[in-house]
């Protein structure tokens, strides 16, 4: 399985996330792509490369240009406000909420961070807009993969990206790398590309990227945003409008869903999937479905990542992998390593 994998990421190396009124250590860490990095090379597993970059115009098939712009100079202008603030990363404080402007692109660089977030949790830092541009590059590379007839792809990235919507960053994410998949395969003649979102949080950016749509299928399991992040997102009542209406399905699980249930609400949302017609699959693969994953509710064990790679395998659609959570470092890089394992085994 041809490995994308994002040499850029660690560049973008947040220090502190807001929490419950304090700053906090980021979970989100160069180390997780490294504990997969090291456990794929260890198992012999993969042709692992990096990408070519891209242009810009390759995000600006999902993304806004005012959005890109901003996030391209945003820690440019972070420090522009005061020197000192090279040494702290950029948070948002204010946001756009019901009854302010969003059309209005504000001149105060703290106001248009809001604009374009959703959360206090996700932050910018010197390297962010590189690491996440080349990760949207091996993204790009993943889809170009399956669009040559490769069965399967990995795209080894950080920052994650299913939080990212057209014109906002937040849950860590920036560019949605899986959305720019579907949609370069799409442009490169798919006709119908499904994405499942295994994360343990709702997808909401992918999902709003293709709300309308009928042409990309989104189905996420993930845990109820009743009482989990992103929260605003995410409910089973949630089937997509005009053209998209049925292309969405969301399963929401409660907190402390074990491997059979959670397994069976995948094995829903690939039937679906198989229905609509899909032509390629692109999976957001998040592993903080696992049991001791510290921010999350779920509890898949270790070797349940080797029936997932099977299940999707049998799926029997060329499938384009992206990494996108998982916070129990140490384990993150068997988790993913066992999905991807599981998959290759089974597909042959
Ligand atoms: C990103 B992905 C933790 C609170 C939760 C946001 C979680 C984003 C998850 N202190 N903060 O879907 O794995
Ligand atoms: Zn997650």
């Amino acid at each position: 399985m041809k490995v994308f994998y994002n040499d850029a990421h660690a560049q973008h190396h947040g220090r502190h996330e807001m929490f419950r009124g304090e700053l906090v250590p980021c979970f989100e860490i160069p180390a997780r792509a490294g504990y997969v990095l090291q456990e794929l090379r260890s198992r012999g597993f993969g042709d692992i490369a990096s990408a070519p970059p891209v242009p810009r115009s390759a995000f600006e098939r999902v993304h806004a240009p005012r959005y890109l712009d901003f996030l391209e100079h945003a820690w440019d202008e972070w420090v522009a406000l005061d020197p000192k603030n090279a040494e702290r990363d950029a948070l948002p404080s204010y946001w756009p909420i019901r009854t302010f402007r969003s059309d209005v692109l504000p001149a105060s660089f703290p106001a248009r961070m809001g604009l374009f977030s959703f959360d206090a949790g996700s932050p910018i830092t010197a390297g962010t807009w590189k690491a996440a541009s080349q990760g949207g590059a091996c993204a790009i590379a993943g889809a170009q993969a399956l669009a040559q007839g490769g069965r399967a792809a990995f795209v080894l990235s950080r920052p994650p990206g299913h939080h990212a919507g057209h014109d906002f960053f937040g849950g860590y994410c920036f560019i949605n790398n899986a959305a720019v998949a579907a949609q370069r395969l799409r442009d490169d003649g798919l006709r119908k590309v499904a994405i499942l979102d295994i994360d343990y949080h709702h997808g909401n950016g992918t999902q709003a990227i293709f709300h309308e749509r009928g042409d990309v299928f989104f189905a996420s399991v993930h845990g109820d945003p009743h009482t989990e992040y992103p929260y605003y997102l995410g409910y089973a009542d949630e089937r997509g409008t005009g053209a998209g209406l049925d292309c969405n399905l969301n399963l929401p699980l409660p907190r402390g869903t074990d491997f059979e249930h959670w397994r069976a609400a995948m094995g829903q949302a690939l039937a679906r999937i198989r229905a609509f017609g899909a032509e390629a699959l692109v999976v957001s693969l998040g592993l903080d479905t696992f049991e001791a994953d510290p921010i999350s509710g779920f509890r898949l064990r270790s070797t349940d990542y080797l029936r997932v790679g099977e299940d999707l395998a049998a799926a029997g659609l060329p499938t384009l992998f992206v990494f996108e959570g998982g916070y129990a470092v140490a384990e993150v890089g068997v988790n993913a390593a066992n999905v991807l394992e599981g998959f290759a085994q089974k597909a042959g």
